[in-house]
């Protein structure tokens, strides 16, 4: 049995989705540009198609699970299971409205025009806040809809907020912080079930490494127990004796996000010859 993935065919999602599967050490076999394609060492059958379908296909069970945007599953409103947040194609949904008018707060949206590509989500956010106003769908170059007088604010995926500065537009309220997620149907069997395990298990190996870096430094062995007490490792660090007298080497594993912090409290403790390097999978 092999369990059926549908990812996005070409776009910003396909990049990092078929990046993740190789860090998992997935190879996948034929060429893209196809419909389908099978891993050689994994069971696992591809199938390419645009984000927007992804939620059906999985609804349906013709895919049993996909990898699509968290902006798209909730306005899909399928019945699918968001399974794991895989951790690329973050974004917003905002609103947006022209630079020199100054956003109130959901008030502000009476009676307006507002053009976007989810009229579900926004128009959840209107009932949520016992707002009139006119939803315009449309599919593409939404940023673009203040300008030709086609609508008053827009709601829009934001990332970097250049797209809505070169349109003269600025965000307003964020209806929905959004990222790429691994999504399934609801009629998993115990072996379809067992494969997606080991899936997730490679994905949380590869995330977790990507948290954290492996470190080596050199230290004084009169200041290793303050050195030691600045790394808290896995269990604890590794310390070895250096050819030379009174120093040793110490090994740890730092996260990410503390890492610039460590590293100078660490050279203030008198660390030398400090090596921070990746680590490719971490499995606890
Ligand atoms: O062909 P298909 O239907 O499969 O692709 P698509 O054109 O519908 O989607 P695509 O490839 O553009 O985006 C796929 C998914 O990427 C989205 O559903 C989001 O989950 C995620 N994502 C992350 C984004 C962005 N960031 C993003 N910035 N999707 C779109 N944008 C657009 C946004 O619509 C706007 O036009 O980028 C522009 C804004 O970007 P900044 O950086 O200028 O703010
Ligand atoms: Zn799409």
């Amino acid at each position: 049995m092999r369990l059926k993935l549908a990812i996005q065919k070409s776009g910003r999602l396909n990049e990092d989705s078929m990046r993740l599967l190789k860090e998992c050490g997935i190879d996948i076999g034929n060429g893209v540009n196809k419909l389908k394609a099978d891993a050689t060492n994994f069971p696992l059958e591809l199938f390419f198609l645009r984000d927007d379908d992804i939620p059906q296909y999985v609804e349906d069970g013709v895919a049993d699970i996909g990898f699509v945007g968290e902006n798209v599953v909730y306005e899909k409103a399928k019945k699918v299971e968001v399974a794991y947040e895989l951790g690329f194609g973050k974004c917003r949904l905002s609103f947006a409205v022209r630079k020199n008018e100054e956003f109130t707060g959901p008030a502000f949206l009476e009676g307006k025009k507002i053009a976007t590509s989810y009229p579900v989500l926004v128009q959840r956010y209107l009932d949520e806040h016992k707002i009139n106003a006119e939803v315009h769908e449309i599919s593409g170059s939404v940023e673009i809809a203040p300008g030709i007088g086609l609508a008053d604010v827009v709601c829009d995926l934001v990332s970097s907020g250049s797209t809505l500065f070169m349109n003269g537009l600025k965000e307003a309220d964020t209806i929905l912080k959004s990222q790429a997620v691994l999504i399934k149907h609801k009629n998993f069997s115990a072996e379809q079930q067992q494969i997606l395990e080991r899936l997730l298990f490679r994905m949380e190996s590869v995330k977790k490494a990507k948290k954290n870096k492996y470190v080596l430094l050199n230290a004084p062995n009169d200041q290793l127990e303050k050195i030691i007490a600045l790394l808290p490792g896995m269990k604890s660090p590794t310390v070895l004796p250096l050819a030379s007298p009174g120093w040793s080497s110490v090994h740890s594993v730092i996260a990410e996000s503390d890492f610039w912090e460590i590293i100078e409290q660490l050279k203030n403790a008198g660390a030398e010859g400090i090596l921070v390097i990746p680590i490719e999978k971490m499995i606890l």
